[in-house]
């Protein structure tokens, strides 16, 4: 059992000042896998405090001390690599191959990358007739979801220790362990006291506090849009920053002369990765109608490839993270056939011989309209809906029919045409056919899904303040 009963407040693991504590299951198996504590309003009082008097020091520390911090985490995080993979396959129930593969390499890439975007930083630029400097945007909190464990508070802390910001943490209650381990690797390296403070408990309490916290100057959050626009406004009060990643309905456009097969696969795999669980998954998936028979075809063969079942074993698609997760994805699968969408694979209910753990059978639905629910709504599942297209124009017209603009994807062979779609994509971040991923790529969205960019050099100018000095000697 992994029973965390205390904080990370001020270089230090302190008792919380309340008794709550909520318990985490391991949504493979529904079982109790350990307990944390839930902070108080004082306990968040007392981590703002420590980073506040953190703060005059730490925006101090010079470049190179920030670049030898973040590397030396990164190889700390690497010598955990095991234990993380373990707690993310524990607590997410994520296949262990994409804990490692997924979960495990991202929260170690920001790390790594940020201390590499470092080196080539500028916070301070003469341009003639002025000098910019670039300060540190001051005591920062960040919110996260239980999707990436590590991934996204390893983007935001990477980036707030390269602009010199102490900054606040919590997590989500459901997957709350990794974050443990992070908070353990600072602790080892030597994060200045106060510069990372560890606040575990509920989003209504410790999320809203730092959203609301008047000694807090910058809120990064990634989550629901609901949670994102109370933030926001709660800010507001202040003019505080915030910086929001919220989600969205990606397009995967597949062009007429795409390898269908390929294309096929990309799909299913947005679904399976994580359970479809993911921010940027395609879960509206473009096809001319002259490749629906042969799509579709193509989506039966390939689906075999992503077995689901138990996360332990050799699986690629495993629970989702609760049964108020596994309740969501089910209404919206009821809603699809009541839409009249037809279901090619898949439907309600849990997949043959896994009664035990929130498990979801992979779905998909073809003779999608655009204007339905579940072509318009995040279902955060294994569901896609498959939506035919005549023209590439009509392509480019549904895929920014949607409030979201997170991310979209486009699979082809003629480059005028991929140009032209990626280009035409309302969206932060558009991949063409299987295109490696790149952490030094700004991310973040267009439209509702939110404000802001992480990751690489653009993640670090999020956590600071633009300074214009004129007669800099
Ligand atoms: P949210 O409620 O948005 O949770 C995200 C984080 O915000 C958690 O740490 C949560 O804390 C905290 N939070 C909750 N209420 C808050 C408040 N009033 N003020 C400040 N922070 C607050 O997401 P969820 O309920 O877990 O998931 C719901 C849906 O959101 C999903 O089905 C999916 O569509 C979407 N979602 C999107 C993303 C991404 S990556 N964009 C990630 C997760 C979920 P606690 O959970 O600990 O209470």
């Amino acid at each position: 059992m992994r029973n965390y009963l205390k904080h990370y407040i001020n270089g230090e693991w302190v008792e919380s000042t309340g008794n709550e504590t909520e318990d985490v299951i391991n949504p493979a198996t529904e079982e109790v896998i350990g307990t944390i504590s839930l902070g108080t309003k004082e306990d968040l009082d007392k981590a703002v405090q420590a980073a506040r008097d953190a703060f005059p020091s730490f925006s101090q520390t010079s470049k190179e001390e920030r670049i030898k911090l973040l590397e030396d985490i990164a190889a700390e995080y690497e010598n955990r690599k095991e234990e993380i993979i373990e707690t993310i396959t524990e607590e997410l129930g994520s296949p262990k191959s994409i804990s490692e593969n997924v979960h495990y390499m991202m929260g170690y890439n920001h790390f790594s990358q940020a201390a590499e975007s470092l080196r080539d930083f500028s916070f301070i630029e003469d341009r003639g007739g002025h000098t910019v400097m670039k300060d540190s945007v001051g005591v920062s909190g960040l919110i996260t979801p239980w999707n990436f464990p590590t991934n996204q508070i390893s983007t935001k802390i990477a980036s707030a220790f390269a602009s010199g910001s102490p900054v606040i943490a919590k997590p989500a209650e459901l997957t709350p362990f990794a974050a443990i381990i992070l908070t353990e690797i600072f602790d080892k390296v030597g994060v200045p006291k106060g510069a990372f403070n560890l606040v575990n408990g509920s989003g209504s309490v410790i999320g809203d506090g730092i959203s609301s916290h008047p000694d807090i100057d910058f809120v990064s959050f990634t989550g629901s849009g609901a949670v994102g626009q109370k933030i926001m406004e709660n800010a507001s009060e202040r003019i505080a920053n915030v910086a929001l990643e919220l989600g969205g309905k990606s397009p995967l456009v597949v062009l007429e002369d795409a390898d269908v097969e390929k294309a096929a696969r990309a799909a299913v795999s947005h679904i399976a990765t994580n359970s479809g669980q993911v921010c940027s998954a395609a879960t509206r998936v473009l096809v001319p109608s002259s490749m629906k028979d042969s799509f579709e075809e193509a989506i039966k063969k390939v689906l075999p490839e992503f077995p689901v079942g138990d996360p332990q074993g050799d699986n690629h698609i495993g629970p989702l993270v609760s049964q108020k997760q596994w309740d969501t994805v089910q209404s919206y699968i009821e809603k699809g056939q009541e839409e009249g969408a037809t279901l090619l694979v898949g439907g309600t209910g849990k997949p043959d011989g896994l009664d035990k753990g929130y498990y979801a059978k992979p779905t998909v639905f073809t003779d999608v309209n655009n204007d339905m629910v579940i072509a318009q709504e995040e279902i955060f599942g294994p569901v896609t809906c498959v939506i035919t297209y005549d023209t590439i124009e009509e392509a480019i017209q549904l895929s920014n029919d949607i409030k979201y603009g997170l991310a979209g994807y486009v699979f082809g062979e003629d480059e005028q045409t991929l140009a032209k779609v990626a280009s035409s994509i309302r969206a932060g971040r558009v991949k063409i056919n299987d295109a490696e991923a790149d952490f030094a790529a700004p991310f973040g969205g267009y439209k509702q899904s939110g404000i802001g960019r992480e990751w690489g050099d653009y993640g670090i100018e999020e956590y600071l303040e633009v300074k214009t000095v004129l007669g800099y000697p």
